[in-house]
C-alpha cells in the first residue's frame, strides 16, 4: 500500500486524495489500429479507498485548511521510524482554539495494515469535536476524470466497519476494514453513503487534557474476478479479524523496529553536506517503503506508490536501476523482482507473437505483464526492456550465487529471451552482421534507429551469457537443463544461431577516436550546442519529430552501456566516450543524471561527479523538475544511492569478483555505505584521507579494492586515498 501525504480530515484546495493497492488497476480497451502490433488494452493503477478519511466539526464548523484559520502548522516525515505526524492549531470561528495532532504510517511489518491516531487538545474550552472517521472510496481519478468504484457491500460485523469497492472494467476489489480504539468507551453510530462508509461520534475534550483516537484499518485486494463477492467479503472480515488484538502503540514499534534495522544495518552516511545526507537518506527510505519483497506478483512503479503520471506502470527502470539497490539491501525483494517476470512469462511470450517474432517480449510498460504502452514507438521499439530481463537474471545471480533460480525460472527466461532476439534481429545485406533494425535505443530522442549500440551489446551479452549457462548447466544440472529445453521446444539448431548472432554482432565503434557510435548514421546528425538551448522540458516547446533529427541525446545510451559492462570497457574508452556524451545529452529523463555522476567519478570527473549526484539526491524533496506533485521519481530514487555506491564508492558488481575503486567527492568530509553481499553486511569507510572496509557481521568477502584482491573480515583493512581520487575541496553554497 502507498499512501500519498494529503489531509486526513478532507481539503478544498489543490491536492490528490492518493491511496493506491499496488497491482490494482483500471483498463481501457481501444479498437485495432489499422497496423498491426500495437497494444489495445492499457492499465492505469487508480487511487484507492481513502482510508484515513476523518472529518472534524465544532460548534458546525468543518475543518478545511485551505479555509479554516491555522497556526503552528508542521508536517513531519521521520525516516527513522516511518511516522507521518501533522501538527497545528485550530482557531474555529466561534472562538476556540484547538491542538490537533495526526499521526499515521503504512505498516512495513504487517503488509494489510495501516494505522492512525488523532489527538486533540482543547487549549481554552472543555466541550466536544464531533468526529467522523470512514474508508471512502469516492475520490476522483485525476487521469480517468472520474470515480471507478461501485461498492457493493458494506457493513458493521463484529466490532469492524468494512467496505468493498470495486472498479468499473477490470473488475478487481478491495477490501477495506477499520476499528476505532478510545481510551473508555464513545458511542458511535454507524454512517454510510454510496462509497463510504463510517463512524460518527462526539468526543469530549476537556481544557487541558489531551484525548485520542485510533484508527486500525486492514485492506486486501482480490484481481481475480472469478472469486465471487461475498468469498472477497468474508476473506476480508476473516483477515481483518486476525488484526483483532494489534494496537497502534503495538503496531507502530513492530513498524519502527523494521526501520530500526534498515537503519542500523544499511545506513549511508555522508559527513560535510547535511543537505545531501537528507537526500540520500529520503531516496533510501522510499525505496524500502514502495516494495520489500512481500509478493512476486508485484512491481515497482515508475512512480511508486505515490502518484498517477505513467499510470503506476513499471518498465525497465525496475531491472536497469532499481535491483542493483534490492540486490545488496534486501535480496529477497531482489529475487521476487525477477520472479515478477517469470511469472509473467505467458505475457511476454504472447508479446511476441504479436510482434510476429518468436519467443518472449518484454513489456515497456506494465502492470499485470501485458504490453501497457500504446505510444508504439517506445512499446514496441524498446526492445532493450527484454534485454534489462535477461540482464537481471544474470546481475541477480552473479551477486547472489542463487543458482537455483537461475537453473529453474532463469534459464527458462533466458532461453526465450534470445530466442525473441534471434527473431527479432536481422542480417545486414552488405556487411554480413547481425543487429537490430528499427529500433529505440534507451535515448528516447532517436526513433526507428538501426543498430543502437546499447541494444545490440546489451543482446550481444544476453546470446553469450544464455550459452554460458547452457553449458555450465550440462555440467552441474543436465536435468534441469533439459527440462527446460523441452519445456520451450529448443531446436538445437537455436544455440547455434545465437552463437553466430553474438560473434558477428554489430557493434558501431569508429575507429581512430575509440567512440561507439550510438547508431548507425548518428556521428551524421546535425549537431546542437547544448548551451543555445532554454526552452525545458523540450516536448513541451518543440514540434515532436523535430527533436529526432539532432545529436541532441535525452538520457545515457552509450554511456550506460559502459557502466552495466564496466568491466568490459578500459577507462580510457569510458573518458572518451563519457566526454562525447556528455556534451550531448540533455538529462530530461530523471534516469540520466545518476548514471552520469556514476561514469564520472570513474574517469576522474569529479566536478560532474557531484553535479550530477546531487540532481538525483534531492530532486523530488527540492521539486527540481517542478512535478513532485506528480509523484516521486522513485526509480530514480535508487540512483541517489547508487551514486554513493556504485558512483563515488566505485562499486562495480559486473566482473567475477566484487570491485570498489573509492573517491572522494571534495565537498564531503567523509562517506560511508553497508551493503548485504552473500550472508555478510560489507561496510566501506572513506574520507580525504583513506579508505577502509571491513566486514561488520558474517562471512569474509573477496573483493578488489583498487585492483588488489582481498578476503575482508572482520578486521578493517585500512589504506590510503590516492590522491587522483580526491576531488577538488569544494564548499557548497
Ligand atoms: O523508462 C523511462 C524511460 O527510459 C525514460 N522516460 C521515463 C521512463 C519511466 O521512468
Amino acid at each position: 500500500m502507498g499512501l500519498r501525504g494529503y489531509f486526513d480530515e478532507g481539503y478544498s484546495g489543490d491536492g490528490l486524495v492518493g491511496s493506491y493497492l499496488n497491482g490494482v488497476f483500471e483498463e481501457r480497451r481501444f479498437p485495432p489500429e489499422w497496423v498491426r502490433g500495437i497494444t489495445t488494452r492499457t492499465t492505469t493503477m487508480v487511487n484507492s479507498v481513502d482510508w484515513v478519511y476523518t472529518r472534524l466539526t465544532v460548534d458546525g464548523e468543518q475543518l478545511d485548511l485551505a479555509k479554516s484559520k491555522v497556526t503552528d502548522f508542521s508536517r513531519r516525515l521521520d525516516l527513522k521510524t516511518g511516522i507521518l505526524t501533522r501538527a497545528f492549531t485550530w482557531h474555529t470561528a466561534s472562538g476556540k482554539t484547538l491542538r490537533i495532532v495526526f499521526s499515521r504510517f503504512v505498516s512495513m511489518d504487517a503488509p494489510h495494515l495501516g494505522c492512525q491516531r488523532v489527538t486533540f487538545e482543547a487549549l481554552d474550552f472543555s466541550g466536544p469535536v464531533e468526529v467522523t472517521a470512514g474508508l471512502d472510496f469516492s475520490p476522483i481519478h485525476e487521469d480517468f476524470g472520474k470515480n471507478v468504484w461501485t461498492c457493493p457491500r458494506k457493513g458493521r460485523e463484529n466490532g469492524l466497519v468494512a467496505i468493498l469497492g470495486q472498479t468499473e472494467s477490470s473488475g478487481h476489489r478491495v477490501f477495506s476494514s477499520f476499528r476505532l480504539d478510545f481510551a473508555s468507551p464513545i458511542a458511535t453510530e454507524f454512517v454510510e453513503d454510496e462509497k463510504l462508509v463510517g463512524l460518527r461520534f462526539a468526543l469530549p475534550l476537556r481544557q487541558g487534557e489531551p484525548a485520542s483516537f485510533d484508527k486500525i484499518v486492514v485492506n486486501a485486494a482480490e484481481k481475480d474476478r472469478q472469486v465471487a463477492t461475498d468469498e472477497v467479503w468474508s476473506r476480508g472480515l476473516a483477515l481483518a479479524a486476525s488484526y483483532r488484538d494489534v494496537s497502534f502503540d503495538g503496531a507502530k514499534e513492530a513498524h519502527r523496529a523494521y526501520w530500526s534495522n534498515v537503519w542500523e544495518t544499511l545506513d549511508v552516511t555522508i559527513d560535510g553536506d547535511p543537505a545531501d545526507q537528507q537526500g540520500v537518506r529520503f531516496c533510501i527510505f522510499q525505496l524500502h517503503q514502495t516494495y520489500h519483497g512481500q509478493d512476486p506478483h508485484l512491481n515497482i512503479g515508475a512512480k511508486g506508490l505515490t502518484g498517477e503520471i505513467y499510470w503506476g506502470a513499471t518498465f525497465w527502470d525496475t531491472e536497469t536501476y532499481c535491483l542493483p539497490f534490492y540486490l545488496f539491501s534486501n535480496p529477497k525483494a531482489a529475487k521476487n523482482l525477477l520472479l515478477f517476470r517469470y511469472l509473467t512469462l505467458p505475457q511476454a511470450r504472447e508479446r511476441a507473437i504479436e510482434q510476429d517474432c518468436l519467443g518472449a517480449c518484454y513489456p515497456f510498460v506494465t502492470i499485470d505483464g501485458t504490453e501497457s504502452c500504446r505510444v508504439w514507438q517506445h512499446g514496441n521499439l524498446q526492445v532493450h526492456a527484454t534485454a534489462a530481463v535477461a540482464y537481471a537474471v544474470w546481475h541477480y545471480v552473479s551477486v547472489s550465487g542463487d543458482t537455483d533460480l537461475l537453473h529453474r525460472e532463469g534459464i527458462e527466461m533466458l532461453l526465450e529471451i534470445s530466442r525473441y532476439f534471434a527473431s527479432r534481429g536481422g542480417w545486414n545485406s552488405r556487411t554480413g552482421e547481425y543487429g537490430f533494425f528499427g529500433v529505440m535505443g534507451p535515448d528516447e530522442y532517436h526513433m526507428m534507429v538501426h543498430n543502437n549500440c546499447y541494444t545490440n551489446y546489451m543482446v550481444k551479452k544476453v546470446f553469450e551469457q544464455t550459452l554460458a549457462v547452457m553449458e555450465a548447466m550440462g555440467r552441474e544440472a543436465p536435468d534441469l537443463l533439459e527440462e527446460a529445453k523441452k519445456k520451450v521446444a529448443l531446436d538445437p539448431a537455436e544455440p547455434e544461431a545465437w552463437k553466430v548472432m553474438a560473434e558477428k554482432m554489430r557493434i558501431p565503434l569508429q575507429q581512430g577516436t575509440g567512440i561507439y557510435e550510438q547508431h548507425d548514421g548518428y556521428f551524421d546528425l546535425p549537431h546542437i550546442d547544448l548551451s543555445t538551448l532554454d526552452q525545458f522540458p523540450i516536448y513541451y516547446y518543440w514540434a515532436y519529430d523535430r527533436i529526432f533529427r539532432y545529436d541532441m541525446v535525452k538520457q545515457p545510451d552509450v554511456v550506460l552501456m559502459l557502466f552495466l559492462y564496466s568491466h568490459d570497457f578500459s577507462l580510457e574508452a569510458k573518458r572518451i566516450n563519457y566526454e562525447y556524451y556528455v556534451a550531448r545529452c540533455i538529462h530530461e529523463s530523471s534516469l540520466s543524471p545518476a548514471v552520469h555522476s556514476i561514469v564520472a567519478a570513474e574517469v576522474g570527473n569529479y566536478a560532474d561527479a557531484v553535479k550530477y549526484a546531487r540532481y538525483g539526491n534531492r530532486l523530488d524533496l527540492d521539486n527540481y523538475n517542478r512535478n513532485t506533485r506528480e509523484g516521486l521519481h522513485t526509480t530514480s530514487l535508487s540512483a541517489a544511492w547508487m551514486n554513493v555506491v556504485h558512483g563515488f564508492g566505485g562499486m562495480r558488481s559486473d566482473g567475477d569478483i566484487l570491485s570498489f575503486n573509492p573517491s572522494m567527492p571534495g565537498h564531503w568530509r567523509s562517506f560511508s555505505f553497508r551493503i548485504l553481499y552473500r550472508g555478510a553486511i560489507l561496510e566501506m569507510k572513506v574520507d580525504r584521507e583513506s579508505v577502509a572496509v571491513k566486514v561488520l557481521r558474517g562471512p569474509a568477502v573477496p573483493l578488489q579494492l583498487y585492483g588488489r584482491e582481498y578476503s575482508v573480515g572482520t578486521e578493517e583493512i585500512r589504506m590510503d586515498l590516492p590522491g587522483e581520487r580526491l576531488g577538488e575541496i569544494l564548499v557548497r553554497e
